[in-house]
C-alpha cells in the first residue's frame, strides 16, 4: 500500500456471462462499480476494481454448436470482438483494474486446485444426481425449490437431470450461513437477508451438484476425465484467483483479499449469500466484506432481453445522448437497491431537466456572464453580502459530508440529489441576486464579482463531485474554471479558486433535445439493433448415401393457375407446367405465406415422383420445395430462364 493512500479498496461487479451482447441491464451494475470506484480513488484509496467473463457453461456450449464455431471462438467474438464487452467498457469509460476471463489458463489451473482441494478435505463427494436443471441459468434445482414447476429465477422450463457427479457440503455450512446473514452486515440490503433465508435456508440447505458430465465445455476435474466442474464455482472463485489466489500470475491477495464489496444483481445474490461465502468456510478463506445485491432494470415495463426484442442498446444510447449523459442517468434515476423501469422518455427528461437545465445552464450562464461582465478574468476586490451569500456557502461547503455519507451506503441517487441540491440552489441565487442588474453600475462591481465567484466555487465542488458519475463532463466543466484543485481534500473547502479566475466559455455541455424526434429516431434504431430470439434448428436426419438422394425426383415447374381450396385455411391448389404435356396438380399447405395472385408465372421447384395423395378430397401429385423455420416458410424459387422439366441435381 502507498504511503499516502487511505487504504486499499476491492469491489467486483458480476463477471458477465458472454451468450449474447450485453444490454443497458448489465451496463447498470458496471457503471455503479464504476462511480464507486473513481469515488475511492477520489477520497485516497488504492483501489483494485475488478471485472471480467464467465465464459463456460452449456448454454455456450450450444450456441457454439448452433453458431459452426468453436465455444472459445464464440466466446471470443462477444468479448473481444467488434462491439464486444471490451469495447463496451471503454466506450462507457469504465475504469477497471484488471479483466479476467474464466477461460484464461491461470484462472483454469487455479479452479482445478481449488476443487481438488475441497475433495481432499472431504467437502466435495461423488454421488448421483437427480433433479431439476434450468439450462439457460445454469442453475440445478430441488423439486421443492421450482415455483410452479418451472424455474424460479427466470420461470422457464427445467429438465430432468440424473448423472454421476460431485456434491458440495453446503448443509453442512447452513447454520454458519443463517448467523452471517442474520448477525453481520455481510449482505445488504436487509431486505434480501430474509429472502435468502426464508426460501433457501429455512427450507432446508441440501447438497449442491457441482460437477457436470454431459457436456464439455468447463474447467475439467483433472483426477476424474469426464467431469467438468460446475460453472458456478468456477465464476465465484474468479474474485480470488485474479488476485493470484491458486496460482503465480498475480500476487494481490494480501492487499486486496477480502474483497470491500461485491455488487451484484438480485437474482445471482443466492450464489454470493449462500455457495461463496459456504466454499470459502470449506477453505478457511476470510469471507468478503460485503455483498451488495442492487435491482433490475426493466425496459418499459418488461424483463429486459435481446432475445425478446426489447433491447436498449448500451452502443445506440451512448452514441446518441453521449456517454455521461447515460451513466448519470442510470444511477441518478434508480434507487441502486430497488428494481427500476427504464424508458427512453425519462433518459431524455431527466437529461434535459437536470443535465441541460440545471447543470448545464449554471454553467453556461455563470462563466458566460463571468466573460461578459469582467472580460479575461474577475477582479480581485469583492464586496460580500453575509445575508445574501451564507446560504449558499455553506450548503457548498457542507456538500461533500452529506454526498459522502450516502456514497459509503451505495445510495447514488441520494449523493446525486445533494449535489442537485445545491446546482437548484446556486441557480436560484443567480435569480435573486440578478447579476444582470448589479452590472448596470460601476458601483456594484465588487458585489457582482463577489456573485459570480460564490457561483464559479459552487460549480468547482458539485462538478468535483460529480466526476464518479460523469467524469468526461467535470473534467470539462474544471477546465473552463481554469483547471482549479477539485481533489477530494479541496472539495469541502469554500474558497479555492484564486479570486481573479479566468473561467472560458464554451458549447452547451448538454444541448437540450427535442423528445419527440430523439424518441421517433430511437425507435428506429432500436428496431433495427434487437436480436428476435431464433427459432430451434430442426433436428438433423439421419444420413443417407448417394443412390438414396439419387431417388428423389426434383423438377423445375411453372405455375400455370393457383387457387385456394374451399373450406380449408391452409391449402392453395396449383396447377403447373411440369415440362410435360399434362399439366400436373398439388396442394400445399401455404395459404398463410402467400396469395394464389401472387405466385401465377412464378418458377418453382416440385418433388414429382412422390406417390400421389388425396388432401381435402383432391389429389396432389407431388410437393413444392419450400425452406422453413419457426413460422417463416418461402417457396424455393428460380429464375424464370430456366425451362420447365428441367431437373435438379
Ligand atoms: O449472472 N438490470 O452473468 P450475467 C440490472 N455470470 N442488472 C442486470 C440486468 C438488468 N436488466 N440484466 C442483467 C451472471 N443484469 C454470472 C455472474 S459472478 C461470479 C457470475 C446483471 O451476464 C445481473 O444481475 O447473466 C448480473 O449481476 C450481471 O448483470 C451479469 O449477468
Amino acid at each position: 500500500m502507498c504511503e499516502k493512500c487511505k487504504g486499499n479498496f476491492y469491489i467486483t461487479t458480476p463477471i458477465y456471462y458472454p451468450s449474447a451482447k450485453l444490454h443497458i441491464g448489465h451496463s447498470y451494475c458496471t457503471v455503479a462499480t464504476d462511480a464507486m470506484a473513481r469515488y475511492k480513488r477520489m477520497q485516497g484509496y488504492n483501489v483494485m476494481f475488478l471485472t471480467g467473463t464467465d465464459e463456460h457453461g452449456q448454454k455456450i456450449e450450444d450456441k457454439a454448436k448452433e453458431a459452426g464455431i468453436t465455444p472459445k471462438q464464440f466466446v471470443d467474438n462477444i468479448v473481444t470482438g467488434d462491439r464486444g464487452v471490451l469495447d463496451l467498457w471503454k466506450l462507457m469509460n469504465i475504469s477497471y483494474d484488471r479483466f479476467i476471463r474464466t477461460t484464461d489458463d491461470y484462472h483454469v489451473a487455479a479452479i482445478q486446485k481449488i476443487f481438488k482441494k475441497m475433495y481432499e478435505n472431504g467437502d466435495i463427494y461423488k454421488g448421483t444426481y437427480k433433479g431439476k436443471y434450468c439450462k439457460p441459468c445454469e442453475s440445478f434445482w430441488t423439486e421443492s425449490q421450482l415455483k410452479d414447476g418451472k424455474c424460479p429465477d427466470c420461470g422457464r422450463e427445467v429438465q430432468d437431470a440424473e448423472e454421476e457427479a460431485y456434491f458440495f457440503r453446503l448443509s453442512k455450512y447452513a447454520d454458519r450461513i443463517q448467523d452471517l446473514l442474520e448477525n453481520t452486515d455481510y449482505l445488504e440490503p436487509r431486505s434480501r437477508v430474509n429472502e435468502m433465508v426464508n426460501n433457501f435456508i429455512k427450507p432446508g440447505l441440501e447438497d449442491l451438484c457441482v460437477s457436470r458430465t454431459s457436456f464439455t465445455w468447463g474447467v475439467p476435474v483433472d483426477f476424474d476425465p469426464g467431469h467438468v466442474v460446475y460453472v458456478w464455482i468456477d465464476a465465484l472463485f474468479n474474485y480470488m484467483t485474479a488476485l493470484g489466489f491458486e496460482n503465480d500470475k498475480y500476487d494481490d491477495l494480501k492487499d486486496f483479499w477480502p474483497a470491500d464489496v461485491h455488487f451484484v444483481g438480485k437474482e445471482i445474490v443466492r450464489f454470493h449469500s449462500i455457495i461463496w461465502p459456504a466454499m470459502l468456510m470449506s477453505l478457511d478463506l476470510p469471507l468478503p466484506k460485503k455483498v451488495f445485491g442492487h435491482g433490475w432494470l426493466n425496459f418499459n415495463g418488461e424483463k429486459m432481453s435481446k432475445s425478446r426484442g426489447n433491447v436498449v442498446d448500451p452502443y445506440v444510447l451512448a452514441e446518441h445522448f453521449g456517454v455521461d449523459a447515460l451513466r448519470f442517468f442510470l444511477l441518478r434515476t434508480f434507487p441502486f437497491g430497488s428494481d427500476g423501469n427504464f424508458t427512453n422518455e425519462m433518459l431524455i427528461s431527466t437529461i434535459n431537466t437536470d443535465l441541460a437545465n440545471d447543470l448545464g445552464n449554471l454553467v453556461s450562464r455563470t462563466v458566460a456572464m463571468a466573460q461578459k461582465y469582467f472580460g479575461e478574468h474577475l477582479p480581485a476586490e469583492q464586496l460580500e453580502n453575509p445575508e445574501l451569500d451564507n446560504e449558499l456557502v455553506n450548503m457548498v461547503s457542507t456538500l461533500r459530508d452529506r454526498y459522502e455519507e450516502q456514497m459509503e451506503h451505495f445510495a447514488f441517487q441520494n449523493a446525486l440529489n445533494e449535489v442537485f441540491k445545491v446546482i437548484s440552489r446556486a441557480n436560484k441565487y443567480i435569480d435573486e441576486n440578478a447579476p444582470w442588474v448589479l452590472a448596470k453600475s460601476e458601483e456594484n462591481k465588487p458585489r457582482l464579482a463577489r456573485v459570480l465567484y460564490n457561483l464559479l466555487e459552487t460549480i468547482r465542488i458539485c462538478a468535483g463531485l460529480l466526476t464518479p458519475f460523469m467524469p468526461a463532463t467535470a473534467e470539462e466543466i474544471n477546465n473552463r474554471l481554469g483547471k482549479p484543485a477539485a481533489d477530494w481534500d479541496h472539495l469541502n473547502v469554500f474558497g479555492v479558486l484564486p479570486q481573479d479566475a479566468a473561467p472560458v466559455v464554451g458549447p452547451a455541455l448538454f444541448p437540450r433535445i427535442d423528445m419527440e424526434k430523439e424518441l421517433a429516431a430511437l425507435e428506429e434504431l432500436t428496431a433495427k439493433e434487437a436480436e428476435p430470439e431464433e427459432d430451434p434448428l430442426p433436428e438433423p436426419l439421419p444420413q443417407i448415401n448417394f443412390d438414396e438422394f439419387e431417388k428423389v425426383e426434383m423438377t423445375v415447374v411453372k405455375v400455370l393457375a393457383c387457387e385456394n381450396v374451399k373450406k380449408s385455411k391452409k391449402l392453395l391448389k396449383f396447377t403447373l407446367n411440369d415440362g410435360t404435356k399434362e399439366p400436373r396438380q398439388i396442394l400445399s399447405g401455404i395459404a398463410q405465406y402467400y396469395t394464389p395472385e401472387e405466385l401465377v408465372g412464378k418458377t418453382l421447384v416440385a418433388v414429382t415422383n412422390l406417390a400421389p395423395r388425396k388432401m381435402m378430397g383432391q389429389e396432389s401429385c407431388g410437393m413444392l420445395l419450400s425452406a422453413e423455420r419457426g413460422d417463416k416458410l418461402n417457396l424455393v424459387m428460380l429464375d424464370d430462364s430456366i425451362q420447365a422439366g428441367s431437373r435438379l441435381v
